[in-house]
């Protein structure tokens, strides 16, 4: 291994400044008051509701108590239509809440769920579909709303990646019954850990900070089995600082993607995303598809290659989630079910791309492709 090399990974945490930082802990220190809905957490909802043009918002602890939450609320039962070709959280989230998860193969294009193969799954049982907008991606959720009315089933986006991803001017956080987020370190905008639901209602909204906290509408009254995911004080402060830099850190990452582009466009067996039209992109992924025939290698082989040289991209998703021992024996997990998504799980590897990169990093990474 070169450890001569700095390492670079597949992201950095964007952080803030922390002075800045320090200045709001001292405020927080002297009011003493730390979590349950504070004012930093009141100011972190109204200014990302403003950033990401949508109605309503609630923060959470996580982004993967959001997704068990937004099928509480809405009393999801039997079976959910979802994408194999995701971070397991999407799936332990349907098997949290007791529910079977039926998995449906991916578009080529977007890895996003392919709705030309939704019907097919759709049973007697089935209540919900959860879609993940991959890499950011959009779902092509003009489809997936026409099959969810049809069928008369509920729609949950897990939209973990999407933040401040756009449509025609419109966030795509919009869509569906609900949509959840996720602020964790890794992700383009972070409050260390963290997440959100975004609805379109306020009732909605006062129903789910009832939920995720314990069911509580008051002092004295619980309308509702709810849990504990309240984010505190101390992230909602950091999240405030960290939402004045993220259009710089997208900005930066915009760059990264394209000179990848630009360098990897001529390199035979290496695939890679171009923007979609009328989509705001957040550049939080940078997935290569690899062909082992036509470049020459295996994705594996590349991927060591890659670490040999202290370079760490992720191979994001593999394995799929329907190889997991948990989901392996459900009929949908059979990888006859899922070609495109069993193919392109063993061929992708996400580039490092994040706000700290430099363009020395940048070639570092691309001369390990084309050379
Ligand atoms: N739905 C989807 C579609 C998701 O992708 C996720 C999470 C969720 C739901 C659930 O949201 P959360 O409950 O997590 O909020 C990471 C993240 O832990 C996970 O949040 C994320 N998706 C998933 C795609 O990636 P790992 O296991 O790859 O993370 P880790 O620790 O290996 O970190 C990756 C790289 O990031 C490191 O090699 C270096 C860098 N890093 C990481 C951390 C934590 C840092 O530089 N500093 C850090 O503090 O899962």
């Amino acid at each position: 291994m070169n450890m001569e090399l700095e390492r670079i990974t597949v992201t950095s945490p964007l952080l803030p400044d922390l002075a800045e930082f320090n200045t709001l802990l001292q405020d927080i220190w002297s009011r003493k008051w730390i979590t349950n809905n504070g004012v930093y957490i009141k100011q972190l909802e109204a200014k990302l509701c403003s950033y990401l043009k949508i109605p309503f918002i609630s923060v959470f602890t996580n982004g993967t108590l959001p997704l068990i939450t937004a099928l509480q609320a809405l009393r999801i039962t039997g079976e959910v239509i979802t994408t194999p070709f995701s971070f397991v959280a999407t799936t332990h989230s349907i098997w949290w809440n007791g529910l079977k998860p039926v998995f449906v193969d991916i578009d080529p294009e977007t890895c996003n769920i392919n709705p030309d193969k939704i019907e097919a799954a759709i049973t007697p049982r089935t209540s919900a579909i959860m879609p993940v907008h991959c890499y950011g991606n959009p779902c092509d959720v003009k489809r997936i709303q026409e099959i969810a009315d049809k069928y008369h089933l509920k729609v949950i986006y897990d939209a973990a990646h999407a933040f401040g991803v756009e449509k025609d001017g419109e966030s795509i956080l919009k869509y569906g019954n609900l949509s959840t987020l996720s602020f964790h370190a890794t992700k383009v905008y972070n409050t260390v850990e963290g997440g959100a639901m975004v609805m379109a209602d306020e009732r909605t909204k006062n129903y789910i900070d009832y939920l995720k906290n314990f069911g509580f509408a008051g002092e004295t009254e619980v309308v509702a089995p709810g849990i504990n995911s309240k984010m505190d004080e101390v992230r909602a402060a950091y999240g405030l600082l960290n939402l004045n830099i993220v259009d710089s850190a997208i900005e930066t990452r915009k760059k990264i993607a394209l000179k990848y582009r630009e360098a990897l466009k001529n390199v035979p067996g290496i695939r890679y995303m171009d923007d979609m039209p009328g989509v705001r992109h957040n550049y939080g992924y940078f997935p290569i598809f690899v062909n082992e025939k036509k470049y020459g290698i295996s994705r594996d082989a590349l991927y060591e290659k890659m670490k040999e040289d202290n370079v760490y991209g992720r191979r994001y998703f593999y394995p799929l989630i329907s190889t997991f021992s948990t989901y392996r024996g459900l009929e949908s997990s059979d990888p006859a079910n899922l070609p495109v998504a069993t193919r392109l799980a063993n061929e992708v590897i996400c580039l490092p791309i994040h706000h700290a990169m430099s363009d020395d990093d940048v070639t570092r990474v691309i001369q390990l492709i084309v050379s």
